[in-house]
């Protein structure tokens, strides 16, 4: 690879009239912005503790009445992007939301898409265009772009749950913007009630949704029974994974990131290799360890972190005698929509 001219080796008047003219020179910076064969990423491998988030997130609860904060979230920033971003990886941003009994969330409309992982209490909700939709510990909630959401609580117990949304990619387009409402009212349907069984979806005669969103909801109790359904037909079986999908098309749930739930068998190890999205795991039950080449972390329940693209990733149950089961986020329906989805099974590039 040659060596390419720098600003210095330029005459200083010459690139202050280039300025002065709002021009840039490229080849100072054409091996910054295109790197031989693997992209530079800011996005650091980056552990949450949830042990750490709780009491600071009660705390918040304490401090900020829900009038002052609208959502009383906690965000989980990737240091590699500093902090001020506010984003897990380039796409993606997480939050821990910590709504009190008897408080309310009020209604407002925005372009990025975001879901909730459900993390603990009972009796909340999230009213999204009108469908009412119950949280429990590992149920997975879309509110996609453009959609009213609201959050309210008629349970005794903090509830909290992990948002994830493509904020940081909505931002960067500059699309990124938010409307507020109303209360809204609840109308008559549920998708996860119309949507109940895989394979079997309303007859179009007799009013199939049409809508884009058929499913808001996704019950952990359906997920984690598809994944020990998955893992008991196919023994064999490394990548025990599920993901949320439409149920009228199969597409993904969501146009940007894309949502599963992964199980680790008793004792497993799965190797997962380089991929070009972005990745975050979040431990619904039980407990793994996730590494790679340079590091690991030992999550427990409800621990979250996140692996930048291009990386290698090893997952291990940490018992030997009891399932994981992770909720996984990740860019991939974005980087297929973008054609650049790319598998490096030995580390090497395979531009697609
Ligand atoms: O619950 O609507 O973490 O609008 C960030 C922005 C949650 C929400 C976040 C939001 C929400």
């Amino acid at each position: 690879m040659n060596d390419l001219g720098r600003l210095e080796d330029l005459p200083a008047d010459y690139v202050a009239e280039l300025r002065s003219h709002n021009l840039v020179p490229l080849w100072p910076s054409l091996r910054g912005v295109l790197p031989p064969k693997m992209p530079t990423r800011q996005t650091q491998a980056t552990h949450w503790a949830y042990q750490s988030i709780k009491p600071l997130l009660l705390k918040a609860g304490e401090l900020t009445p829900i009038e002052k904060a609208e959502r009383r979230v906690l965000v989980l920033a990737n240091p590699g992007h500093t902090l001020e971003k506010m984003q897990a990886s380039a796409a993606m941003y997480l939050g821990m939301q910590l709504l009190l009994p008897g408080e309310w969330a009020p209604s407002h409309r925005h372009t990025p898409n975001a879901v909730r992982m459900v993390v603990e209490g009972e009796g909340a909700w999230t009213t999204v265009d009108g469908e009412k939709c119950p949280m429990s510990r590992g149920d997975l909630i879309l509110t996609p772009t453009g959609r009213w959401h609201e959050h309210g609580h008629d349970g005794d117990q903090p509830v909290i749950w992990l948002d994830v949304l493509d904020l940081p990619l909505m931002y960067y387009l500059e699309v990124s913007y938010h409307l507020n409402g109303g209360r809204q009212d609840i109308l008559p349907g549920r998708g996860d009630r119309a949507y109940a069984r895989p394979g079997l979806v309303p007859t179009p005669v007799f009013g199939r949704s049409g809508k884009r969103y058929p499913m808001m909801r996704y019950p952990w109790v359906d997920a984690r029974a598809a994944l020990l359904g998955l893992a008991d037909d196919q023994p064999d079986l490394a990548h025990v994974q599920v993901t949320y999908t439409n149920p009228e098309s199969g597409e993904d749930a969501e146009n940007v990131l894309g949502f599963h739930a992964l199980m680790l068998r008793p004792g497993q190890t799965l190797q997962l290799p380089a991929r070009s999205p972005a990745v975050v795991y979040h431990v619904i039950e039980g407990a793994a360890r996730v590494a790679t080449d340079a590091q690991g972390f030992d999550l427990v329940g409800a621990d979250t972190c996140c692996i930048p693209g291009y990386t290698a990733t090893t997952l291990t149950n940490a018992s030997a005698t009891e399932p994981a089961f992770l909720f996984v986020a990740d860019e991939s329906p974005l980087h297929r929509k973008l054609g650049v989805y790319e598998v490096r099974p030995d580390n090497q590039p395979s531009m697609p």
